[in-house]
């Protein structure tokens, strides 16, 4: 007896579960948005988690190589823009934490993923920026790249994210142009500065096309991303319309792109590109790229000397919450 009664519930729980993800892909696939106190399946929740935070900890981390070049700007102007772009990436940062946290996961438990290397973050961040076009190409292609990959996400189905990435986006538009006019400006000086530009275009092309993820065969997330809509895009998809879009700019700007396979296919109207080294993505997204233990050390330092802020913000808060007692009493 005890047997069925254990199988019986079990059937109907399963069924209720079927109803409602059916109920959920039909909201879906009606481009209704999901809120965060909606009903969604657990893995839905999962699969934004990890995203959302992943794509948090990008920001962050991706504050830190341009952040090397703050004392070195070349003049006044750019020293505005670019502290005002980093300044923008900690935004970016803070508005996805708070999208991950309507997901029911708190602040402290994803920074600590971070901190102690088992989050990852876009693979980019662990090149390092060796010289001062390296700040132009990142705004003119990583930046690029990111645009490419988020105007899709501000139609993702999860309401808080797409809000974020509204905002998010029109930033990085700004981000992408200071770049692309900082390299256009080095392209008309003297034979050192465009060496300088192309010898960063040469070490940042091929990762910037790797921001996109794996190629489709093997993206493990692709499918259910795409069947909830939070992805619009496949991952090739995605890196095909980046360079579709981006060597006729190079062309403009006057570098060439390390690529040899690089031809226009009049058949399909795209830019055909050689293969990216994934072995070495791999790699960097297993932890050691050139940059990842810098990377993870001075987020770690910026953590730990940042602990006062925090303090002091949990104090006033809590000043400010005795007053309005006092003055409600
Ligand atoms: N780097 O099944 P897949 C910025 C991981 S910041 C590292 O295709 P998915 C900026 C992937 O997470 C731009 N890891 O996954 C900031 C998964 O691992 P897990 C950041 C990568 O999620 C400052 C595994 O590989 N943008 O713009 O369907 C200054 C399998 O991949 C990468 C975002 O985060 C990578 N490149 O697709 C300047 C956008 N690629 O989780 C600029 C939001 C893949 O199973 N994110 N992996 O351990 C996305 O759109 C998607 O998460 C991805 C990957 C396209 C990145």
């Amino acid at each position: 007896m005890y047997t069925q009664a254990l199988n019986s519930e079990t059937v109907v729980s399963t069924i209720d579960d079927e109803q409602k993800m059916t109920a959920f892909q039909a909201r879906i696939d009606r481009e209704e948005k999901i809120e965060p106190n909606d009903w969604m399946p657990a893995a839905y929740r999962k699969t934004l988690i990890r995203q959302i935070s992943q794509h948090a900890h990008s920001e962050i981390v991706g504050m830190l190589p341009e952040g090397n070049w703050v004392t070195r700007a070349p003049s006044l102007k750019r020293k505005a823009a670019l502290l005002a772009k980093i300044q923008d990436e900690g935004g970016h940062g803070l508005y996805l934490y708070c999208a991950a946290e309507t997901l029911g996961v708190t602040r402290e438990h994803l920074v600590d993923q971070l901190l102690s290397g088992k989050a990852k973050y876009s693979s980019i961040f662990n090149y390092p920026t060796l010289n001062w076009a390296d700040v132009g190409v990142v705004g003119w292609l990583v930046d690029g790249a990111a645009i490419m990959n988020q105007i899709p996400l501000c139609r993702c189905s999860y309401g808080p994210y797409a809000r974020a990435m509204i905002r998010v986006c029109k930033e990085e538009s700004f981000h992408q142009r200071q770049g692309y006019e900082l390299l256009l400006q080095m392209m008309k000086g003297s034979e050192d500065l465009k060496e300088m530009v192309q010898d960063a275009v040469n070490r940042m092309w091929w990762p910037s096309l790797m921001m996109f993820g794996p190629s489709d065969g093997v993206s493990e997330h692709s499918s259910n991303s795409m069947r909830w809509k939070i992805k619009r895009f496949t991952n090739d998809d995605l890196r095909q319309k980046f360079v579709d879009a981006t060597v006729p700019q190079a062309k403009i700007l006057g570098v060439t792109l390390p690529d040899p396979d690089l031809v226009f296919d009049e058949v399909s109207g795209n830019w055909k590109y050689g293969e990216p080294d994934w072995a070495e993505f791999k790699r960097v997204i297993a932890g050691h790229g050139v940059c990842n233990k810098q990377r993870l050390k001075d987020r770690i330092s910026a953590h730990e000397n940042g602990a006062w802020v925090r303090e002091a913000a949990l104090v006033y808060a809590e000043k400010q919450k005795s007053r309005m007692a006092q003055s409600a009493a």
